[in-house]
Protein backbone atom coordinates (compact mmCIF):
# COMPACT_ATOMS: atom_id res chain seq x y z
CA UNK A 1 0.00 0.00 0.00
CA UNK A 2 1.46 3.97 -0.52
CA UNK A 3 2.45 5.37 2.02
CA UNK A 4 0.35 8.96 2.83
CA UNK A 5 1.85 11.90 3.79
CA UNK A 6 0.21 15.28 5.02
CA UNK A 7 2.14 18.11 4.04
CA UNK A 8 1.43 21.35 5.78
CA UNK A 9 2.31 24.85 4.05
CA UNK A 10 1.39 22.98 0.35
CA UNK A 11 0.66 25.84 -1.52
CA UNK A 12 4.26 27.41 -0.18
CA UNK A 13 7.25 27.55 -2.06
CA UNK A 14 8.73 24.25 -0.22
CA UNK A 15 5.30 22.49 -0.28
CA UNK A 16 5.26 22.20 -4.14
CA UNK A 17 8.16 20.64 -4.40
CA UNK A 18 8.04 18.24 -1.73
CA UNK A 19 4.41 17.24 -3.27
CA UNK A 20 5.89 17.27 -6.32
CA UNK A 21 8.42 14.96 -5.23
CA UNK A 22 6.73 12.50 -2.76
CA UNK A 23 4.15 12.03 -5.79
CA UNK A 24 7.21 10.68 -7.84
CA UNK A 25 8.28 8.55 -4.90
CA UNK A 26 4.49 7.00 -4.80
CA UNK A 27 3.16 8.64 -2.04
CA UNK A 28 -0.87 9.58 -1.07
CA UNK A 29 -0.14 13.36 -0.78
CA UNK A 30 -2.42 15.01 1.21
CA UNK A 31 -2.38 18.86 1.18
CA UNK A 32 -3.58 20.96 4.02
CA UNK A 33 -4.55 24.50 2.99
CA UNK A 34 -6.72 27.28 4.93
CA UNK A 35 -9.23 28.75 3.50
CA UNK A 36 -8.96 31.54 1.59
CA UNK A 37 -11.60 34.15 -0.42
CA UNK A 38 -9.35 33.39 -3.62
CA UNK A 39 -7.82 30.30 -4.41
CA UNK A 40 -4.05 30.40 -4.50
CA UNK A 41 -2.76 27.18 -5.93
CA UNK A 42 -0.75 28.43 -8.52
CA UNK A 43 2.77 26.79 -6.95
CA UNK A 44 0.97 23.43 -7.50
CA UNK A 45 -1.48 23.53 -10.57
CA UNK A 46 0.20 21.48 -12.38
CA UNK A 47 -0.19 18.64 -10.08
CA UNK A 48 -3.53 19.62 -7.76
CA UNK A 49 -5.16 17.04 -9.68
CA UNK A 50 -3.48 14.44 -7.78
CA UNK A 51 -3.33 16.18 -4.38
CA UNK A 52 -5.84 15.02 -1.65
CA UNK A 53 -7.05 18.51 -0.10
CA UNK A 54 -7.65 18.66 3.83
CA UNK A 55 -9.14 22.08 5.03
CA UNK A 56 -7.51 23.55 8.20
CA UNK A 57 -5.88 26.47 10.26
CA UNK A 58 -2.42 26.60 12.15
CA UNK A 59 -4.95 28.14 14.98
CA UNK A 60 -7.97 26.01 14.84
CA UNK A 61 -7.22 23.18 17.01
CA UNK A 62 -10.23 20.96 15.92
CA UNK A 63 -9.25 21.67 12.20
CA UNK A 64 -6.00 19.68 12.89
CA UNK A 65 -7.48 17.30 15.02
CA UNK A 66 -9.44 16.31 11.41
CA UNK A 67 -7.11 16.94 8.82
CA UNK A 68 -4.74 14.35 10.95
CA UNK A 69 -7.64 11.95 11.27
CA UNK A 70 -9.02 12.49 7.46
CA UNK A 71 -5.94 11.63 6.05
CA UNK A 72 -4.11 9.25 8.78
CA UNK A 73 -0.84 10.21 7.50
CA UNK A 74 2.37 7.85 7.85
CA UNK A 75 4.65 11.23 7.51
CA UNK A 76 3.64 15.08 8.69
CA UNK A 77 5.67 17.82 6.69
CA UNK A 78 4.59 20.86 9.14
CA UNK A 79 5.89 23.12 6.62
CA UNK A 80 3.43 25.86 6.94
CA UNK A 81 4.68 29.02 8.62
CA UNK A 82 4.09 33.27 8.71
CA UNK A 83 7.79 33.17 7.16
CA UNK A 84 8.52 36.50 6.40
CA UNK A 85 10.84 38.11 8.87
CA UNK A 86 10.66 41.69 8.58
CA UNK A 87 6.50 40.99 9.16
CA UNK A 88 7.28 39.47 12.18
CA UNK A 89 8.21 42.57 13.67
CA UNK A 90 4.73 44.25 12.45
CA UNK A 91 2.92 40.53 13.25
CA UNK A 92 4.50 39.55 16.57
CA UNK A 93 1.65 37.55 18.17
CA UNK A 94 0.61 36.37 15.39
CA UNK A 95 3.54 34.93 14.01
CA UNK A 96 4.33 33.48 17.29
CA UNK A 97 0.89 31.95 17.31
CA UNK A 98 1.46 30.34 13.71
CA UNK A 99 5.01 30.15 13.49
CA UNK A 100 5.98 28.95 17.37
CA UNK A 101 2.71 27.70 18.72
CA UNK A 102 1.28 26.46 15.80
CA UNK A 103 3.94 23.82 16.33
CA UNK A 104 2.80 22.38 19.68
CA UNK A 105 -1.18 22.05 18.32
CA UNK A 106 -0.23 19.78 15.17
CA UNK A 107 1.52 17.71 17.87
CA UNK A 108 -0.77 17.22 20.44
CA UNK A 109 -3.47 16.43 17.23
CA UNK A 110 -0.84 13.89 16.06
CA UNK A 111 -0.37 12.36 20.12
CA UNK A 112 -4.09 12.07 20.08
CA UNK A 113 -4.92 11.08 16.28
CA UNK A 114 -1.79 9.28 14.94
CA UNK A 115 0.95 9.16 17.03
CA UNK A 116 3.00 6.37 15.23
CA UNK A 117 3.23 8.99 11.86
CA UNK A 118 6.63 10.55 11.87
CA UNK A 119 6.75 14.26 12.31
CA UNK A 120 9.19 16.78 10.23
CA UNK A 121 9.44 20.12 11.61
CA UNK A 122 10.50 23.00 9.51
CA UNK A 123 13.07 24.61 11.74
CA UNK A 124 15.46 27.27 10.41
CA UNK A 125 19.35 28.80 9.98
CA UNK A 126 17.24 32.44 11.62
CA UNK A 127 17.11 30.48 15.08
CA UNK A 128 21.49 30.91 14.93
CA UNK A 129 20.93 34.74 14.38
CA UNK A 130 23.47 36.71 15.93
CA UNK A 131 26.00 33.41 15.65
CA UNK A 132 28.19 31.61 18.19
CA UNK A 133 30.25 29.53 15.83
CA UNK A 134 31.54 29.73 12.20
CA UNK A 135 29.94 27.57 10.46
CA UNK A 136 26.72 27.01 12.16
CA UNK A 137 26.18 22.96 13.37
CA UNK A 138 23.66 21.12 14.94
CA UNK A 139 25.41 21.70 18.18
CA UNK A 140 25.29 25.65 17.83
CA UNK A 141 23.58 27.15 20.58
CA UNK A 142 20.66 29.86 19.10
CA UNK A 143 20.63 33.60 19.34
CA UNK A 144 17.41 34.59 17.14
CA UNK A 145 17.55 38.06 16.20
CA UNK A 146 13.27 38.73 14.93
CA UNK A 147 9.98 37.42 16.51
CA UNK A 148 10.08 34.83 13.62
CA UNK A 149 13.82 33.33 14.87
CA UNK A 150 12.31 33.18 18.31
CA UNK A 151 8.96 31.70 17.67
CA UNK A 152 10.99 29.03 15.06
CA UNK A 153 13.11 28.49 18.09
CA UNK A 154 10.52 27.75 20.21
CA UNK A 155 8.91 25.00 17.47
CA UNK A 156 12.23 23.53 17.38
CA UNK A 157 12.21 22.75 21.03
CA UNK A 158 8.93 21.97 21.66
CA UNK A 159 9.31 19.57 18.63
CA UNK A 160 12.45 18.24 20.39
CA UNK A 161 10.53 17.50 23.80
CA UNK A 162 7.86 15.94 22.07
CA UNK A 163 10.75 12.98 20.70
CA UNK A 164 11.98 13.17 24.29
CA UNK A 165 8.77 13.37 26.34
CA UNK A 166 6.91 10.53 24.53
CA UNK A 167 8.99 8.75 22.36
CA UNK A 168 7.54 10.26 18.86
CA UNK A 169 9.79 10.06 15.59
CA UNK A 170 9.42 13.80 16.14
CA UNK A 171 12.14 15.89 14.11
CA UNK A 172 13.97 18.92 13.20
CA UNK A 173 15.59 19.64 9.81
CA UNK A 174 17.45 23.12 10.22
CA UNK A 175 17.31 24.79 6.80
CA UNK A 176 19.45 27.39 5.89
CA UNK A 177 18.06 29.76 3.33
CA UNK A 178 16.59 27.97 0.43
CA UNK A 179 15.33 29.66 -2.94
CA UNK A 180 13.70 28.86 -6.74
CA UNK A 181 11.74 30.44 -9.34
CA UNK A 182 9.03 29.84 -6.62
CA UNK A 183 10.21 32.03 -3.89
CA UNK A 184 7.71 34.66 -2.82
CA UNK A 185 8.91 38.16 -4.48
CA UNK A 186 9.36 39.81 -1.29
CA UNK A 187 11.97 37.64 -0.40
CA UNK A 188 16.01 39.14 -1.55
CA UNK A 189 16.75 36.78 -3.92
CA UNK A 190 13.58 36.72 -5.75
CA UNK A 191 12.84 40.38 -5.28
CA UNK A 192 16.07 40.74 -7.04
CA UNK A 193 15.62 38.58 -9.89
CA UNK A 194 12.33 39.86 -10.91
CA UNK A 195 13.98 43.02 -10.64
CA UNK A 196 16.59 42.26 -13.13
CA UNK A 197 14.27 40.80 -15.87
CA UNK A 198 12.02 44.01 -15.04
CA UNK A 199 14.91 46.15 -16.06
CA UNK A 200 16.33 44.02 -18.71
CA UNK A 201 13.04 44.63 -20.37
CA UNK A 202 12.35 47.87 -19.66
CA UNK A 203 9.72 47.67 -17.37
CA UNK A 204 11.29 49.37 -14.52
CA UNK A 205 14.53 51.65 -13.70
CA UNK A 206 16.00 50.81 -10.07
CA UNK A 207 15.43 48.07 -7.76
CA UNK A 208 15.42 49.65 -3.80
CA UNK A 209 17.30 47.36 -1.44
CA UNK A 210 18.15 47.25 2.47
CA UNK A 211 21.66 46.13 3.47
CA UNK A 212 23.86 44.78 0.72
CA UNK A 213 25.99 43.48 3.09
CA UNK A 214 24.42 40.53 4.88
CA UNK A 215 25.61 37.10 3.72
CA UNK A 216 23.64 34.03 3.42
CA UNK A 217 24.10 30.44 2.62
CA UNK A 218 21.91 29.82 -0.36
CA UNK A 219 20.62 26.75 -1.65
CA UNK A 220 17.93 25.28 -4.31
CA UNK A 221 14.66 24.60 -2.66
CA UNK A 222 14.04 20.91 -4.90
CA UNK A 223 17.18 19.72 -3.03
CA UNK A 224 16.28 20.37 0.33
CA UNK A 225 12.96 19.09 0.08
CA UNK A 226 14.65 15.46 -0.49
CA UNK A 227 16.56 16.13 2.48
CA UNK A 228 13.15 16.30 4.67
CA UNK A 229 12.10 13.01 3.41
CA UNK A 230 15.59 11.30 4.24
CA UNK A 231 14.97 12.59 7.81
CA UNK A 232 11.88 10.55 8.15
CA UNK A 233 13.29 7.54 6.34
CA UNK A 234 15.92 7.07 8.96
CA UNK A 235 15.95 4.60 11.94
CA UNK A 236 16.50 6.79 14.35
CA UNK A 237 15.11 10.31 15.03
CA UNK A 238 17.55 13.18 15.04
CA UNK A 239 18.03 16.99 13.91
CA UNK A 240 19.71 18.08 10.75
CA UNK A 241 21.78 21.46 9.46
CA UNK A 242 20.49 21.58 5.43
CA UNK A 243 23.05 23.81 3.53
CA UNK A 244 25.51 24.18 0.76
CA UNK A 245 28.63 25.19 3.73
CA UNK A 246 29.10 28.36 0.92
CA UNK A 247 28.04 31.85 1.69
CA UNK A 248 27.46 34.75 -0.32
CA UNK A 249 26.28 38.70 0.51
CA UNK A 250 23.12 40.17 -1.43
CA UNK A 251 25.78 42.55 -3.29
CA UNK A 252 27.30 39.01 -4.95
CA UNK A 253 23.62 38.06 -5.88
CA UNK A 254 23.37 41.45 -7.51
CA UNK A 255 26.47 40.84 -9.05
CA UNK A 256 25.74 37.56 -10.65
CA UNK A 257 21.83 38.31 -11.20
CA UNK A 258 22.75 42.10 -12.96
CA UNK A 259 25.82 39.80 -14.57
CA UNK A 260 24.03 37.18 -16.39
CA UNK A 261 22.01 39.87 -18.62
CA UNK A 262 24.79 42.01 -19.14
CA UNK A 263 24.26 45.10 -16.67
CA UNK A 264 26.34 45.99 -13.28
CA UNK A 265 24.11 46.13 -10.34
CA UNK A 266 25.16 49.69 -9.35
CA UNK A 267 23.28 51.42 -12.04
CA UNK A 268 20.20 50.50 -11.29
CA UNK A 269 20.11 49.76 -6.91
CA UNK A 270 19.65 51.89 -4.42
CA UNK A 271 19.59 51.72 -0.50
CA UNK A 272 16.22 52.33 0.88
CA UNK A 273 15.60 52.54 4.90
CA UNK A 274 12.51 50.80 4.26
CA UNK A 275 14.28 47.51 4.05
CA UNK A 276 16.65 47.73 6.91
CA UNK A 277 15.76 45.72 10.11
CA UNK A 278 15.97 46.55 13.68
CA UNK A 279 18.27 43.47 14.03
CA UNK A 280 19.99 41.82 11.08
CA UNK A 281 21.37 38.50 10.80
CA UNK A 282 24.36 39.04 9.30
CA UNK A 283 26.32 36.04 8.66
CA UNK A 284 25.12 32.79 8.33
CA UNK A 285 27.22 29.65 6.79
CA UNK A 286 25.84 26.14 7.29
CA UNK A 287 28.04 22.79 8.04
CA UNK A 288 25.92 20.20 6.35
CA UNK A 289 28.93 17.44 6.82
CA UNK A 290 26.10 15.27 9.52
CA UNK A 291 23.53 15.17 6.67
CA UNK A 292 26.00 14.22 4.02
CA UNK A 293 27.20 11.81 6.42
CA UNK A 294 23.81 10.06 8.07
CA UNK A 295 21.54 11.19 5.35
CA UNK A 296 23.80 10.79 1.92
CA UNK A 297 22.38 14.19 0.84
CA UNK A 298 23.98 17.09 -0.98
CA UNK A 299 22.96 19.53 -2.36
CA UNK A 300 23.25 19.64 -6.47
CA UNK A 301 22.67 23.43 -7.69
CA UNK A 302 25.51 25.47 -7.21
CA UNK A 303 25.00 29.36 -6.34
CA UNK A 304 25.58 31.00 -9.67
CA UNK A 305 23.69 28.08 -11.57
CA UNK A 306 20.48 28.76 -8.60
CA UNK A 307 21.17 32.67 -9.62
CA UNK A 308 20.95 32.41 -13.15
CA UNK A 309 18.00 29.64 -13.17
CA UNK A 310 15.88 32.18 -11.15
CA UNK A 311 16.94 34.72 -13.50
CA UNK A 312 16.04 32.83 -16.70
CA UNK A 313 12.22 32.03 -15.43
CA UNK A 314 11.55 35.49 -14.50
CA UNK A 315 12.92 37.06 -17.95
CA UNK A 316 10.57 34.43 -19.33
CA UNK A 317 7.53 35.32 -16.84
CA UNK A 318 7.48 38.50 -17.88
CA UNK A 319 8.21 38.02 -21.09
P1 LIG B 1 6.17 30.03 2.26
O1 LIG B 1 6.37 29.97 0.78
O2 LIG B 1 5.99 31.34 2.93
O3 LIG B 1 4.88 29.11 2.59
C1 LIG B 1 4.26 29.14 3.84
C2 LIG B 1 3.05 28.22 3.84
O4 LIG B 1 2.42 28.26 5.14
C3 LIG B 1 1.97 28.61 2.82
O5 LIG B 1 1.46 27.45 2.24
C4 LIG B 1 0.90 29.27 3.72
O6 LIG B 1 -0.41 29.16 3.19
C5 LIG B 1 1.02 28.39 4.96
N1 LIG B 1 0.42 29.01 6.15
C6 LIG B 1 0.75 30.20 6.70
N2 LIG B 1 -0.02 30.43 7.78
C7 LIG B 1 -0.85 29.37 7.92
C8 LIG B 1 -1.89 29.04 8.83
N3 LIG B 1 -2.23 29.84 9.83
N4 LIG B 1 -2.54 27.87 8.67
C9 LIG B 1 -2.23 27.04 7.65
N5 LIG B 1 -1.27 27.30 6.75
C10 LIG B 1 -0.59 28.47 6.88
O7 LIG B 1 7.37 29.29 3.00
P2 LIG B 1 8.52 28.31 2.40
O8 LIG B 1 9.65 29.13 1.93
O9 LIG B 1 7.91 27.30 1.53
O10 LIG B 1 9.03 27.63 3.76
C11 LIG B 1 8.41 26.46 4.28
C12 LIG B 1 8.70 26.37 5.76
O11 LIG B 1 10.10 26.29 5.98
C13 LIG B 1 8.23 27.56 6.59
O12 LIG B 1 7.84 27.06 7.85
C14 LIG B 1 9.47 28.42 6.73
O13 LIG B 1 9.39 29.23 7.87
C15 LIG B 1 10.53 27.35 6.82
N6 LIG B 1 11.86 27.70 6.36
C16 LIG B 1 12.03 28.23 5.12
C17 LIG B 1 13.31 28.48 4.65
C18 LIG B 1 13.55 29.04 3.27
O14 LIG B 1 14.65 29.52 3.02
N7 LIG B 1 12.57 28.96 2.38
C19 LIG B 1 14.42 28.15 5.46
C20 LIG B 1 14.20 27.59 6.71
C21 LIG B 1 12.92 27.34 7.15
P3 LIG B 1 -1.07 30.33 2.28
O15 LIG B 1 -0.67 30.01 0.87
O16 LIG B 1 -2.52 30.14 2.54
O17 LIG B 1 -0.52 31.65 2.75
O1 LIG C 1 16.51 38.30 3.47
C1 LIG C 1 18.58 41.33 3.18
C2 LIG C 1 17.88 41.07 4.49
O2 LIG C 1 14.03 38.16 3.38
C3 LIG C 1 17.84 37.90 3.27
C4 LIG C 1 13.08 33.07 5.09
O3 LIG C 1 12.80 32.04 4.19
O4 LIG C 1 15.40 32.46 5.15
C5 LIG C 1 14.51 33.54 4.89
O5 LIG C 1 14.76 34.62 5.77
C6 LIG C 1 18.80 39.05 3.56
C7 LIG C 1 18.52 39.75 4.90
O6 LIG C 1 15.42 36.09 3.88
C8 LIG C 1 16.33 43.34 1.18
O7 LIG C 1 18.07 42.16 5.41
C9 LIG C 1 18.42 43.39 1.75
O8 LIG C 1 19.75 39.99 5.54
O9 LIG C 1 15.40 36.98 1.62
P1 LIG C 1 15.27 37.41 3.02
P2 LIG C 1 15.77 35.82 5.42
O10 LIG C 1 15.40 36.95 6.28
O11 LIG C 1 17.18 35.34 5.46
C10 LIG C 1 15.33 31.93 6.47
C11 LIG C 1 16.29 30.77 6.56
C12 LIG C 1 13.94 31.61 6.90
O12 LIG C 1 13.72 30.68 7.69
C13 LIG C 1 12.87 32.58 6.52
O13 LIG C 1 11.58 31.97 6.58
O14 LIG C 1 18.63 40.04 2.56
N1 LIG C 1 17.88 42.28 2.31
N2 LIG C 1 17.49 44.05 1.06
C14 LIG C 1 16.59 42.22 1.97
N3 LIG C 1 15.63 41.31 2.25
C15 LIG C 1 14.40 41.51 1.73
N4 LIG C 1 13.43 40.59 1.98
N5 LIG C 1 14.09 42.62 0.96
C16 LIG C 1 15.04 43.57 0.66
O15 LIG C 1 14.74 44.55 -0.02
Amino acid sequence: MAKKALITGITGQDGSYLAEYLLDLGYDVYGMVRRSSTENLERIDHIKNDIEFVQADLLDQASLDKALDISQPDEIYNLAAQSFVPTSWSQPVLTGQFTGLGVTRILESLRQVCPEAKFYQASSSEMFGKVREVPQTEMTPFHPRSPYAVAKTYGHHITVNNRESFGLFAVSGILFNHESPRRGREFVTRKITDGVARIKLGLSKELALGTLDAERDWGFAGDYVKAMHLMLQQDEPDDFVVATGTTHSVRQFLEVAFGHVGLNYEDYVTQDPRFMRPAEVDQLIGDNSKAKRILGWEPKVSFEQLVTMMVDSDLELLG
